[in-house]
Formats: C-alpha cells, structure tokens, sequence
C-alpha cells in the first residue's frame, strides 16, 4: 500500500472515531441516598439500559448520597439545565409543580398497591405532564415509600405521643401542615442534614420509608419506631426539558422504556426493603411499634383534612382514594 493511501485511511479512521467520541453525550444524575438504596437501584438501571440501548452513545453518570446537593438544589439544577437529570422524592417538587400536592395528602392511599396504580393509571400519567410548563420531563413515577416515624426520646403509639416532638421534615408544605395537625413541632430540612441534625439532637425525630432509614443508616442515632405508615411517599425521574426536547424519537423512547425496567427494579427493592426492613433494625437495636391504630392518627388530622378538602377539592382526593 502506498504510504498516501495509508495515512487516508488512519485519517479516516481517527476521523469516524472522534465523530463517535462527539457524539457521544454524558448525563449527570443524582440522588440524596447511598447508592446501595431503592433510589440507587432506580438510577443505576435507568442508566444501565440508556447506555445499552444507545451503545454507550448516552451515558449516564451517577451521584450518590447528596454528592450534588439535596433534592431542592438538585432540581434547581435541572430546572436551570445545569445537571440533564434527577431523581428526586416529592420533597421540594410541590414547590415546583403545586399540582403534584395531592399526592402527599397522608392516609390517601391504602397501601402501595393501591398507590402505584394510582401512579401508573391517568391521573399519575396527567400529573406527569404538568412538569413540562416548569421546565422538566417527567420520565415516571418511581417509589420513595410508605413512611414511618422514628425519633429518640419516647416510643410512639398515638398521635397523644407525638405533642412536642422535634421533627425533621421534607421541605413539603403538605406533610408541614399535616404534622403540625398532629402535634409536630416541625423542622424542614435537606435530606443530606438530617443524620447529623439526629446525632447532634437538633431534632428529636424525623419520618422516612423502611427503605431510606436503612440506607442511611438512622438506627445508629434513632432508638424508637413506629410503623405509622402515615403517607405514600412516591419519587420521580426528572430531566431538564431542554435537554429533552433537543433528543431524538427514538432516544426519547430509549428513555421511556429504560425508566419503566427502573421503576420495576425500584419497587422490587421497596418490597424488599419492607419485608425486611423492621427484623434488621430490630437486630440493629431499635424498638419497633408494628401495630398501630391508624384511625386514630386520621381522626387528629380531621381539621387538616378540611383544609386540604378545599384546597385541592374533594372530588378530586375521592378520584385517588376510590381509585380501582
Ligand atoms: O429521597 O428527604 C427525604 O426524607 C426523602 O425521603 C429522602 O431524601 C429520599
């Protein structure tokens, strides 16, 4: 081969490699959890199968455990198109998109079941689009999880039990409302803060699934739980609407279809996490209250419940509770 001829095809070569390395696009995801968490699971599937299914064309890069801020800064890093992606639980979001409060009424839904065909049915897939005005696209629906009370000064079996307890809350106006009704004496604050807010005793308590009390390994400065199950806690993948707009059809679709295999790994951890989740703490030395009477936690948040009937209609919070 002539040396002209070589050097055209090395050129040809570097040329079709760098074009590939152009085109090849880096996302930035974040969650406020350890990656070993139902959350982790979500991110590092969705990120698995984006990248399988564009053969490594869109890469996902995943941050773990607050790395990037909490939920609140991270959104407003998805709003701006700062950070291309989020997963994030229901938090901050109805700061964002006031339509998603409905969502964390507490004792709205029955159980997860109940919950997730809520989610996955027209009113979640509605709710869903209701990001776009604010500059995201709501992939899907993941889960956060049913959530629980702990807390270090006294063990819970009644909302009696809860009168001027210290307690660390999402930065969610609806759970604020709710927990004041039951006594709280609440204390928004970021998800990364909270571990050391328990241990230095700033708070008494905080509220969070089986799944994310493990993950973030809150038995080691929380004695006491009690499984109040007092709401459904559901997250969501997020991405910044430009950067959305900008992808192909079939890249869009990548996306879709990679959220839904998330979502399913995402629950499966949850189940996971609650079929085994009061056992581990339990050896891990909290106390655990499994049985309590929920009705008497719904009979305390009757004037909230009011509240909440004229804000977002009570038409529309029987649409979710009879939901079948
Ligand atoms: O997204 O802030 C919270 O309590 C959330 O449940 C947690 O960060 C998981």
């Amino acid at each position: 081969m002539k040396p002209s001829k070589l050097l055209l095809i090395l050129g040809l070569a570097f040329g079709a490699m760098s074009a590939a390395m152009a085109q090849q696009v880096v996302m930035r995801n974040a969650i406020s959890v350890a990656q070993n968490s139902h959350a982790g699971e979500a991110i590092d599937t969705l990120a698995r199968e984006v990248e399988k299914r564009t053969n490594g064309r869109i890469v996902i890069k995943n941050f773990y455990s607050g790395s990037l801020g909490g939920e609140r800064e991270v959104m407003e890093s998805v709003q701006l198109g700062t950070q291309e992606l989020a997963h994030n639980s229901t938090g901050p979001v109805p700061n964002f998109v006031p339509e998603t409060r409905i969502l964390d009424v507490p004792f709205l839904f029955r159980d997860k079941a109940h919950a997730r065909a809520v989610l996955d049915g027209p009113i979640g897939q509605e709710l869903l689009t209701k990001f776009e005005s604010k500059g995201f696209k709501a992939l899907a629906w993941t889960e956060n999880g049913v959530r629980h009370m702990t807390n270090n000064k006294r063990p819970i079996n009644e909302p009696n039990d809860l009168k001027g307890l210290k307690m660390r809350t999402m930065e969610n106006p609806v759970h604020v409302a709710a927990y004041k009704g039951l006594g709280i004496v609440t204390t928004p604050m970021a998800f990364p803060e909270v571990f050391t807010a328990l241990q230095q005793g700033t708070v008494d308590g905080q509220e969070n699934p089986l799944s994310v009390i493990m993950a973030a390994n809150f038995d080691q400065v929380q004695k006491h739980l009690t499984l109040t199950g007092h709401v459904y806690s559901p997250s969501v993948f997020l991405m910044n609407k430009g950067v959305w707009d900008k992808l192909s059809a079939g890249d869009k679709q990548i996306f879709l279809d990679a959220a839904k295999e998330a979502v399913k790994a995402n629950r499966a951890r949850v189940d996971k996490d609650d079929a085994n989740g009061v056992a581990e703490l339990r050896k891990k030395g909290m106390t655990v209250i499994e049985n309590v009477d929920k009705s008497k936690f719904i009979a305390t948040l009757g004037p909230i419940y009011a509240e909440f009937e004229k804000q977002f209609g009570k038409a529309n919070l029987d649409r979710i509770r009879n939901y079948k």
